[in-house]
């Protein structure tokens, strides 16, 4: 049954933008280049990959995930710094939760420096470019494996 879970990929505001929004920190590839990049590395496991610029959608699909999903990987981009809700969220997600953010956070402006996520987060990925996706959800993918079959064993 876990096996089947997917992992899912949520990113938050102005991601959709990803490619036109400030190349020069968050480079060319598109979101949906993202997608197919995170489809691949999954390696056969199901991906949930969502974008919204609303904060409480993004609360939501933690929500769906909590029950249906068996990781996540999360670009909560400027809602990282600010939003009590989704790390409440994410607090209650049984799951591993991978922290990814396109840039390299602790080396830009200070109000990028202190993220609520990773109070919670298992692991953290920043500063790889929109490749920092495919290598979250390879890892992720690879925790979940190692997991199942230590159940297994
Ligand atoms: C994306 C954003 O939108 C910023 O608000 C973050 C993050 C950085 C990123 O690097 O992916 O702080």
């Amino acid at each position: 049954m876990e096996m089947t879970k997917p992992i899912y990929v949520i990113n938050g505001p102005n991601l959709n933008r990803l490619g036109k929004r400030e190349p020069e920190i968050y480079g060319t590839t598109t979101l949906a280049e993202v997608e197919a990049m995170c489809v691949k590395a999954a390696g056969g496991r199901r991906i949930e990959f969502r974008q919204s610029n609303a904060e409480h959608q993004i609360v939501d699909w933690i929500h769906e995930a909590i029950d249906g999903g068996a990781g996540i990987v999360i670009n909560p981009a400027g809602l990282t710094f600010t939003s009590i809700p989704i790390l409440d969220a994410l607090k209650m997600f049984p799951g591993p939760v991978f922290e990814l953010h396109i840039s390299n956070i602790h080396r830009r402006e200070a109000i990028y420096h202190n993220s609520l996520v990773s109070k919670i987060a298992t692991a953290v990925i920043a500063g790889l470019g929109p490749d920092g996706y495919p290598t979250a959800v390879a890892a992720l993918a690879r925790l979940l494996e190692a997991k199942a079959k230590g159940a297994g064993a």
